[in-house]
């Protein structure tokens, strides 16, 4: 129903423009902007553009292994991946979906394998772990209208999540650690409340209007043993791999490296791994539907916490919505920790930053083209 869906797109995005509070309630990049207001843009829109904060796109896929062999569309062709996001929900390659028998066989769910950059060009637009976050991931999922019997809960996300993967050589690849927090199975009509998931692709929604990708920090590998060890170089990532989650609860996070359980309140759900739980099981485009990697321009003013490229009032009144909370509360805001070392809590240290960064403005933000 088309007033249904803008009526509830419009909630969305208010609420966006907020960012929902919550454990992992990180702002989806947003793919096409307004230049006049720089706020998110329906794709369609005459005055959308697509989103400065990006330089650059998957330009090649290297290996594309999905878990179905037969498929009843044109979900399978890997191409779809390249280039810039669209807001097309069927400018996608799917990943395949895994039945119950053959995740107990052992069979591999989907991936997908992707380049960036081309080392002969001047330009060369390889990932760096630059300030903020580096990279964003495109799926098609969408915000649900309706409250149903089926698992669906009116504005969570009817979500299909994957693993990302980085490597430097196209050999040794660095996984990031991922949470979710979900309790239980969806089953295939059922939605999650993506601030229960954190360093997993597709918690964002893109289709029907909207346009967003989920964002992920290199910054948060820096201690995985392939990094360490120098065989993924984070300042010179070519490969991004997406690895889909068939979402039964076989597959799990990585919650217990987040944090110490016992170093802080409420953190006691950190002491082990958990299932991750999405839309499953899922056909025709089964599995991790991908439509774009972009990479993304560094952010020097970690005070921009809605990440419309200025430090002004609007990123004050999201700074106090999440004043004195503690990672783990339900007002807790990420982006609003802003000194290192980070210490999970929202106070005058982050304000001091805050304060520092204030009518910031970042150099993308001057470079729309008319394009
Ligand atoms: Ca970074
Ligand atoms: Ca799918
Ligand atoms: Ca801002
Ligand atoms: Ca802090």
């Amino acid at each position: 129903m088309p007033g249904q869906l803008t009526t509830g797109v419009f909630l969305w995005l208010t609420a966006a423009c907020g960012v929902l509070p919550g454990p992992y309630a990180e702002m989806g990049i947003n793919g096409y902007v307004d230049p006049n207001t720089w706020r998110h843009s329906n794709p369609a829109a005459p005055e959308a553009r697509v989103n400065p904060i990006f330089r650059g796109w998957a330009t090649e896929v290297v290996e594309y292994a999905p878990a179905d062999q037969t498929w009843s569309g044109n979900w399978n062709d890997p191409a779809k991946a390249l280039g810039p996001v669209t807001g097309n929900i069927a400018d996608v390659v799917s990943l395949g979906e895994l039945t119950q028998q053959e995740t107990l066989l052992g069979v591999p769910p989907g991936s997908i394998t992707l380049v960036f950059g081309d080392p002969n060009s001047p330009d060369d637009d390889v990932i760096r772990d630059g300030s903020g976050y580096d990279f964003a991931v495109f799926e098609n999922g969408m915000v649900s209208q309706v409250t149903t019997g089926m698992g669906s809960l009116q504005g969570q996300l009817l979500a299909e999540l994957a693993y990302v993967e980085v490597s430097s050589n196209g050999v040794d690849f660095a996984r990031f650690p991922a949470v979710s927090l979900t309790p239980a199975r969806t089953g295939a009509y059922g939605t999650i409340d993506m601030r229960n998931v954190h360093n997993l692709a597709g918690k964002h929604p893109n289709g029907y209007g909207v346009c967003t990708g989920t964002p992920f920090n290199l910054e948060e590998l820096a201690d995985q043993p392939d990094v360490l060890s120098g065989k993924v170089d984070l300042d010179a990532i070519r490969y991004v791999r997406l690895v889909d989650v068939p979402g039964d609860g076989s597959f799990l996070d990585d919650a217990a490296q987040q944090v110490e359980p016992n170093t802080g309140p409420q953190w006691s759900k950190y002491a082990g791994n958990h299932p991750i739980y999405d839309q499953w099981p899922t056909w025709g485009s089964g599995g991790f539907d991908l439509e774009a990697v972009g990479v993304l321009r560094e952010q020097r003013y970690g005070a921009d916490v809605n990440l419309d490229g200025i430090v002004d009032s609007c990123d004050l009144s999201l700074l106090a919505s999440a004043w004195q909370s503690y990672f783990g509360q339900a007002q807790w805001n990420d982006r609003c920790d802003l000194a290192g070392p980070r210490d999970h809590v929202v106070n005058l240290r982050d304000f001091a930053v805050f304060a520092s960064q204030w009518q910031g403005v970042e150099e993308w933000r001057t470079q729309v083209k008319e394009d």
